[in-house]
């Protein structure tokens, strides 16, 4: 078998992933279905097996300094400062973040983290897993396979997500901190729970759970209505993740805009979707 398949990586005795039709696959399925109705979280422990973290490690190591970092300040709900709230409000506390990105377009044909993402086994486990009945993988291709590179002091600051959920793989851990930490479930869709949301950014929920991911776990997220946050990376090691992402139709790529922010950089794709030229296209 090449180098480079999804079976050479992934853990297929203990996550059959492949074998739709077995009871294990459906006792797994209805596992994860399970974790996720509950908190929003599903871990599937050692899912890239030692070997297979080993050479990603490899891939991370090779390809992190293409990464591309970042510096924002931000509150938990990605928006803008709002003046006419009092100053304790939540919306009205801003956190430092920094991160590296390295675009999806270091990793080719010949890498693990891409095998797995393409693999259909993959992506079908997951859409079934989350319910989804619109799940399509992501055609912008400096984002749908990336590596998250977290440096000492840096981390993810609390918020919820944007997006309805995460497929996420830890790679390395830094040498110490990095911790995964959710509030599950701490505001719905009709109710904002301010109160709560303080708390926990006060440090005086006890609401709030953490989680140690160690290389090779697989982590599905929803985090639209679950606070989390990354707590800060401490030591030389770099924290490594790798995102998957899905989109709700297919074709999908994402604004130029957001590519500029979080790759550095814009193909001509980013620009024709936005209905924009790009200068190479101009003759
Ligand atoms: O890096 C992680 O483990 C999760 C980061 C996160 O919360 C996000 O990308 O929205
Ligand atoms: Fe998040």
């Amino acid at each position: 078998m090449p180098d480079v398949t999804a079976e050479t990586y992934i853990d297929l005795d203990t996550y059959p992933i492949h074998e739709m039709d077995s009871m294990r696959y459906q006792a797994l399925l209805d596992r994860v279905r399970a974790e996720l109705a509950v908190d929003g979280c599903s871990v599937l422990r050692g899912f890239v097996r030692a070997d297979g973290i080993e050479r990603l490690t490899a891939e991370a190591d090779r390809t992190a300094p293409c990464g591309h970092r970042s510096f924002n300040r931000t509150n938990a709900y990605f928006t803008k400062d709002d003046p006419t709230l009092p100053e304790s409000h939540p919306a009205r506390r801003f956190y430092d973040r920094s991160n590296a990105f390295v675009p999806a377009d270091n990793f080719g044909p010949d890498s693990g983290l891409r095998a797995i993402y393409e693999w259909s086994s993959f992506p079908t486990f997951i859409k079934a897993a989350l319910n989804e009945e619109k799940f399509y993988p992501y055609a912008d291709p400096l984002a749908d396979v990336i590596i998250n590179v977290v440096e000492e002091g840096d981390g993810f600051p609390w918020h919820f997500d944007t997006n309805n959920y995460t497929v996420t793989l830890a790679i390395q851990n830094g040498t110490s901190g990095g911790a995964f930490q959710y509030a599950p479930n701490l505001r719905t869709a009709t109710e904002e729970n301010f109160d709560n949301v303080s708390a926990v950014l006060d440090e005086t929920s006890d609401e709030v759970r953490t989680l140690e991911l160690h290389p090779g776990d697989l982590q599905i997220f929803k985090g639209r209505y679950s606070l989390h946050r990354v707590a800060p990376v401490m030591g030389p090691r770099k924290r490594y993740v790798a995102i998957f992402s899905f989109v709700e139709e297919p074709g999908m790529v994402g604004s130029p805009e957001r590519a500029r922010q979080l790759y550095g950089r814009v193909l001509p794709i980013h620009l024709e979707r936005a209905g924009q030229r790009a200068d190479a296209l101009i003759d």
